[in-house]
């Protein structure tokens, strides 16, 4: 059996379902998995499957470590930067490290497998985003969804619809999604009643949070409690469709832990400090200079709050 664990994302999922199709043409026995949503570890389950597999691909999954720990042959297709694996039972396929450029890893397995369809261009529209059309890559994208009867606004809606089953940290719904991303139709991925249903239930989430919104000289504050996850989205909307210059996003209880977000109009160099003085104080914390992600356990979220108050010299909590 091969074994294919892949990221939970729209370009993780895309990447696996072009395996699946390869696989199935040569009547080969695979199966599936992804993480634990949100943490790049293996857990136990992934380890049994591991043992069962004769080989396991990774997909765009950067988990250096984890894909040299692993005991059976192994390919790893990916396009994240990351260190170059040097040991014989790794086939390591990443062109980024050659010094070349690529969209998304859909496309690198598109290219290891000769497969070539809609998912290896959707891949890339759920990494890059609308962005994707005004790359190098933008034209052969486009070229590959118009074959199969899809536009541009077609794989951004897909993405979205995608998406939803691990917004919704439904991690047997990501799973189950490749297999159907493998063999329907490219106009039944806009269709599928199940990703619709989930888009909804997302959608009156984020306007309960926004129903939170405070505001103050163009910062907006969002406070929440979900279980879904989606800060990033809240964050995107405020900024991109509401027109605030930043927002603060707190989301109090997230899976047991807290979740805060800001993101900025404008990249500024103050986000950086941010991460750092979050991650010398043991946070969690990740981002580049427009936007910031942190998580760190619920009793640790007002001192998360006060760290950034300083450090972007706001004052964050209007009353
Ligand atoms: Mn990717």
């Amino acid at each position: 059996m091969k074994l294919i664990v892949h990221h939970w994302d729209v370009d993780g999922l895309c990447s696996a379902a072009i395996a699946v199709a390869t696989f199935d043409k040569s009547e080969t026995e695979w199966e599936n998995c992804t993480p634990p949503i949100g943490r790049f570890e293996l857990d136990s389950r992934i380890l049994e499957l591991i043992g069962k597999a004769d080989e396991v691909y990774f997909l765009d999954l950067n988990m250096v470590d984890a894909v040299k720990a692993v005991d059976k042959p192994a390919i790893f297709i990916d396009h994240h930067n990351q260190e170059k694996i040097d040991k014989p039972s790794v086939i390591h396929v990443n062109p980024v490290l050659d010094g070349m450029q690529v969209p998304s890893a859909s496309w690198v397995v598109s290219d290891y497998f000769s497969l070539w369809n809609h998912l290896s261009a959707i891949g890339a529209v759920g990494d890059l985003g609308a962005k994707l059309f005004s790359t190098e890559f933008g034209s052969s994208a486009e070229k590959l969804l118009l074959r199969h009867g899809l536009t541009r606004e077609d794989a951004l809606k897909a993405v979205n619809l995608i998406d939803s089953s691990y917004i919704l940290m439904d991690r047997k719904a990501v799973e189950e999604s490749v297999e159907f991303l493998a063999f329907a139709e490219p106009a039944e991925l806009l269709e599928r009643e199940e990703w619709i249903k989930n888009v909804e239930k997302i959608e009156s989430e984020i306007e309960k949070a926004f129903s939170n919104l405070a505001s103050n000289n163009g910062i907006a504050w969002i406070e929440f409690s979900s279980q879904f996850n989606i800060i990033s989205k809240v964050a995107r909307k405020a900024v991109w469709e509401e027109g605030f210059e930043a927002v603060i996003a707190v989301n109090r209880d997230f899976d047991g832990m807290a979740q805060v977000y800001v993101r900025l109009r404008n990249p500024s160099p103050k986000i950086l400090r941010l991460i750092s003085e979050l991650k010398d104080r043991g946070i969690n914390a990740g981002g580049k200079e427009e936007v910031m992600g942190a998580i760190c356990p619920k009793s640790k979220v007002d001192e998360v709050i006060e760290i950034l108050e300083e450090v972007l010299e706001w004052r964050a909590r209007f009353s």
